[in-house]
């Protein structure tokens, strides 16, 4: 079967799934947020990489039902560890550049916060470089209207995709997530260490939050502590995993 008829089935026969990476203030310690990530299991491909489908569902079109699904997913399940007596952190989700700009992007994402009862400020878009290089009207003011309705607008991978400064400026987004090359060379590779340190003050500058991802080792965390970047997410604090395995993990003690 070729790939793309097993990926039209996938969310039908219920194939999919979310794993969740906590977020910390790593001065702090404190949980901040969460980021889903998507799992897709086929039953006789096995695991598949969320790097190879996704391509594969933003050039068929797959990625707006499965990218609706994501989210819907992402926020009642944020509600769900709430209503179990979790303390309300942000809900952080991958949004692909086709599903974001697709006409009823805003209108989905209205239906589901209010579906789901979710605050829209404890929901957190990851949008990449690549998404805003598109210099298009059409999305500088959709992040408006997302920014209006309490959303919060991370730029993922940082550094990686097509960066212009200028979008820094143009688009309301609030958080920069450096990618995980800069932090897994930083301190072995000068210049890896010079373009975190210059993302980190610029984000300072321009008054955005900054998170470091991909964070492996102490040494890299207390690098990027020393420089006042407190976000952190990476395997040295915890690996994606299941719903229940997070709850077990980071829900209420009692
Ligand atoms: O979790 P993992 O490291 O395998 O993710 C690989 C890539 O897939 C990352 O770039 C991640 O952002 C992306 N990804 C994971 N889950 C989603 C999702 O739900 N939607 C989109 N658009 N991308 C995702
Ligand atoms: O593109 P995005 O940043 O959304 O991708 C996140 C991906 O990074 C996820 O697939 C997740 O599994 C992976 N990831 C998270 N933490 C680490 C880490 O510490 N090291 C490595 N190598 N990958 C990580
Ligand atoms: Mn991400
Ligand atoms: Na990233």
């Amino acid at each position: 079967m070729k790939l793309e008829t097993a990926l039209f089935k996938a969310l039908e026969y219920e194939e999919m799934d979310l794993h969740y990476q906590p977020q910390f203030n790593m001065k702090t310690k404190e949980l901040i947020g969460i980021e889903a990530l998507i799992r897709w299991d086929h039953p006789s491909y096995g695991r598949l990489s969320p790097d190879l489908f996704i391509s594969l569902a933003e050039e068929t079109g797959l990625i707006i039902p499965i990218g609706e699904w994501v989210l819907r997913k992402a926020c009642r399940q944020m509600q769900e560890w709430m209503a179990s007596g979790m303390k309300p952190v942000t809900i952080a989700v991958n949004i692909s550049p086709r599903h974001f700009s697709h006409a009823s992007f805003i209108e989905n994402i209205q239906v589901i916060l209010a579906e789901e009862k979710i605050d829209p400020g404890q929901v957190e878009l990851e949008l990449t470089e690549n998404l805003l290089m598109h210099n298009n009207d059409k999305n500088a003011e959709k992040m408006e209207v997302l920014r209006d309705m309490g959303l919060d607008l991370a730029i993922d991978d940082f550094g990686t995709g097509y960066s212009s400064l200028r979008y820094l400026k143009d688009f309301p987004v609030s958080l920069l997530k450096i990618d995980r090359s800069f932090i897994d060379s930083m301190n072995k590779d000068a210049k890896s260490a010079a373009i975190t340190k210059s993302i980190i003050t610029m984000a300072q500058n321009l008054e955005l939050k900054v998170m470091a991802e991909g964070i492996e080792t102490e040494e890299q965390m207390e690098a990027l502590l020393e420089q006042d970047c407190f976000y952190g997410q990476g395997y040295l604090f915890s690996k994606p995993m299941p719903a229940e395995e997070l709850f077990n993990t980071y829900g209420p003690v009692e």
